[in-house]
């Protein structure tokens, strides 16, 4: 079986599928008969040209095309919810970082069991490369949650993990938060997806999923506050 390579993406997936397949099935159903009956009931020349006024309805059939569709919304909308709160609850045991946004990068601060920051990533802002250097990608461990406690230092931005198809809106004066987990090792973008000035489109990460092992050894290096970007000297 393949490997699930992030979550929550794989439950878009699987939500995706299941509203597909149940609204291509209601199209046809709809369609079907629909073109049936056009042919059917098209106008004759000399044919009930006046129409027909002595049926009225039928109750059997109006309760069913009730009482399927309700049940049809009942069991998406509580799947789907089932779903969202799934994504909007880390798991008990995910490892948390603080994100703050700036025009335009991001610094991610890893925490020690107390909740103080041990280790800082900052990336810096590069108007003309998307290469990044290596002491400021974003390292976290491969298979393991990652709770994000997201804020911003000016605008609002939004911190977009690709490969766990996740974002959420990172908001000055306000703590938001998201989820992910990444079980493949290797490297990922992570971008800003809100319009937050001319930066904007270089406003990106690297996500670095390594090993659990690799990932603690990571950890007891230094932090790269040296490459703090200028904008936000002063701020931090
Ligand atoms: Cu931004």
């Amino acid at each position: 079986m393949e490997q699930v390579l992030a979550y929550p993406a794989k439950w878009w997936g699987e939500a995706v599928t299941v509203w597909l397949v149940v609204a291509v099935v209601i199209y046809l159903v709809v369609a079907i008969p629909g073109l049936y009956f056009i042919m059917k009931y098209r106008f004759k020349p000399g044919e009930r040209e006046i129409g027909d006024h002595e049926k009225h309805g039928h109750w059997g059939l109006e309760a069913l095309w009730t009482i399927v569709p309700t049940i049809i919304v009942l069991v998406l909308a509580t799947y789907s919810f089932a779903i969202f709160k799934k994504q909007r609850t880390a798991p008990p045991d995910a490892m948390t970082i603080k994100v703050t946004g700036f025009m335009w990068g991001w610094q991610v601060e890893y925490l020690d069991d107390k909740g103080n920051t041990i280790k800082t990533v900052v990336t810096s802002y590069n108007p003309t490369s998307y290469d990044v250097p290596e002491d400021q990608k974003i390292v976290v461990p491969a298979g393991k949650p990652v709770k994000a406690l997201l804020t911003s230092l000016d605008v609002i931005h939004s911190f977009y993990v690709k490969p766990a198809r996740i974002t959420e809106d990172a908001v000055p004066g306000r703590i938001t938060h998201l989820w992910f987990q990444i079980n493949k090792p290797g490297e990922y973008w992570v971008f800003c997806r809100e319009y937050c000035g001319t930066g904007h489109s270089h406003m990106f990460a690297k996500l670095k999923v390594v090993p659990p092992e690799q990932f603690a050894l990571w950890l007891k290096g230094g932090s790269n506050l040296a490459n703090k970007s200028s904008q936000i000297k002063g701020n931090l």
